[in-house]
């Protein structure tokens, strides 16, 4: 949707470019009328309280997994729903990974695994680690911390971490070295989030009900080590949904079936605790739930609640978590001038889009072809909603390219953060884009990186989109569930495969040898962003929250 008030309006106004810092004395004071400031514009004001943060990062939700992104669905995700409509959601939107730990990277360091790997990075399990966040690496907490924000994660961390044996050696992943943890010597962890940028956290080491180590981590302490071995048999196999849910070392009490929950109430007395002793300051939160991992394992109060079976059920728990937190933000006065970003950190998990698709009609990945794992879009795109009632007007669907990488850079915008070169080097600013001031028409990103299961790349330019390798670069399509979604091959002696995802959204047509320019233009771009070492454009300048016009929405509310 555009805005009445469009982008050269507010340069105009604020008397700045997005590419310039903001000029000092800038003439916009805190709460003058409106009228005054942008005639024409009576809703708008600036303001200058940085907002609280909240990150909801969701697990292997695909692009068809939320009501409003596919009207389709087999149930319906009201919450989530509405909250896209109280703000922006983004239909090209991408997680940097088709797996968990290289995604979760992304988040926390605006950049893609290969600038901590040289290459891909698998999904941690057991006590695996170190840290894919090295420690010279400026974290997504570490920027926020620098302008006053205290800091929360909660829930699956999943981006490494070190542990220790008994004789100080440094433990490598696999269920076996679970039991071989000293966590006298391990803990405080090294390497945790209250290393990396997070004053506060409660975290798994890995997904939460999948991979053992099965530990709640709290602060880099873990009160209760893992001394027992998980059994599947004690948890409920609703219609067989308990797949991939392994067995491995445990601590006793250890609740699998109430993950989410666990994961929101902590997020909540976060919140609730920093209003009480830290009221002058704002926060940052990351809830980062299990749902729609694997195995599928809603809390008993989901049971049934929807018509898209056990895995209906499950989303709805999360819709349902998503709805708990915006009415408690609500309550708690905070609502107008928290900002909320939702993201998933990769598509749908195979067996998942498989059976929902046979037995419930939906496509987990909507209209895209592939899942979790592939190259192909329904592995990487994903739902991205902002609301932020303050400064991001209502209603607005946008097409603009980004990935998740680019929160990192859209919270320094926030905040006025003036990242350096090296930091966040995948990063894009897309604030403009939230704040309804730059249309689609004007690409924020002229190009995106995304890399799948086995670390390749791919890359997209506008409508066109080169995978450079062959196949899916994640899942296997030879053999078992697999192979009924098996395309033809329409270029069987390319090495890569360009698509035109404007005339074939489904991938279907591989372009490699008739588009031959286009993919070596696309090939070269690809091989000179490995090389510089970033994506991102330098010299990058934040808006920061004193030039942000602000939207008064609600009238009940009187705080300013
Ligand atoms: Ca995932």
């Amino acid at each position: 949707m555009k805005h009445e008030f469009s982008r050269r309006d507010f340069l105009k106004t604020v008397g700045m470019s997005v590419t310039v810092a903001a000029l000092p004395g800038c003439h916009f004071a805190g709460r003058q009328s409106q009228s005054e400031i942008l005639p024409g514009a009576a809703k708008w004001s600036i303001a200058a309280e940085l907002p609280n943060i909240v990150v909801v990062y969701t697990d292997d939700l695909g692009y068809g997994d939320l009501s409003i992104y596919n009207p389709k669905a087999a149930y319906k995700t009201p919450r989530i729903d509405q909250m896209a409509r109280e703000g922006i959601m983004f239909t090209d939107a991408h997680s940097p990974s088709t797996i968990c730990s290289p995604s979760r990277y992304g988040l926390y360091s605006g950049q893609q695994i290969y600038r901590s790997t040289g290459r891909g990075g698998g999904a941690f399990e057991g006590p695996g680690g170190p840290s894919y966040l090295k420690p010279s690496t400026l974290t997504i907490g570490d920027m926020l911390r620098s302008k006053g924000y205290r800091t929360g994660v909660f829930g699956k961390w999943h981006v490494g971490l070190t542990w220790y044996d008994d004789d100080g050696n440094r433990l490598g992943g696999g269920f076996a070295n679970a039991k071989l943890i000293n966590y006298e010597k391990s803990t405080p962890l090294i390497d945790g989030p209250n290393n990396r940028g997070f004053d506060e956290s409660f975290v798994t080491p890995n997904c939460p009900n999948t991979d053992p180590l099965y530990v709640y981590i709290e602060n880099g302490m873990v009160k209760t080590p893992a001394t027992v071995v998980h059994q599947r048999s004690n948890l409920p196999n609703l219609d067989r949904w308990l797949w991939d849910n392994d067995e491995g070392f445990m601590s006793v009490g250890y609740d699998f079936e109430n993950a989410d929950k666990i994961f929101y109430a902590k997020t909540m007395k976060f919140i609730a605790d920093h209003l009480d002793r830290h009221p002058d300051k704002p926060f940052f939160a990351v809830l980062s739930t299990q749902i729609a991992h694997a195995p599928v394992l809603p809390a008993r109060e989901f049971w049934g609640k929807t018509e898209g079976g056990p895995r209906g059920d499950f989303v709805w728990e999360l819709d349902a978590l998503v709805g708990r937190l915006l009415d408690e933000l609500d309550r708690l006065g905070i609502d107008e001038n928290t900002l909320i970003l939702f993201s998933s950190d990769n598509g749908a998990e195979t067996v998942h889009y498989h059976r929902m698709l046979r037995e419930y009609g939906h496509n987990a990945s909507g209209r895209w072809r592939g899942m979790k794992r592939d190259g192909w879009e329904g592995g990487h795109r994903v739902p991205f909603i902002a609301r932020w009632p303050r400064a991001i007007p209502a209603g607005q669907v946008s097409k603009q390219m980004t990935n998740t990488t680019d929160i990192f850079a859209t919270l320094a915008s926030v905040v006025g953060y003036e990242l350096k070169d090296e930091d966040a080097t995948d990063s894009f600013d897309m604030l403009p884009v939230m704040l309804g001031i730059q249309d689609d028409d004007d690409p924020v990103r002229p190009y995106l990186l995304t890399q799948s299961f086995r670390g390749e790349f791919q890359i997209r330019q506008g409508e066109w989109k080169y995978l450079d390798h062959m196949l899916s670069g994640g899942n296997d399509y030879s053999k078992g569930i697999m192979a009924q979604y098996l395309l033809p091959e329409t270029a069987p002696d390319a090495t890569g495969q360009l698509f035109n995802l404007s005339k074939d959204p489904g991938e279907t047509t591989n372009l490699f040898f008739e588009e031959s320019r286009k993919r070596k233009e696309l090939q070269e771009l690809l091989r000179n962003l490995k090389v510089s070492g970033r994506s991102a454009p330098k010299a990058r300048k934040p808006i920061g929250i004193e030039n942000i016009p602000v939207i008064t929405v609600k009238t009940k509310k009187s705080t300013f």
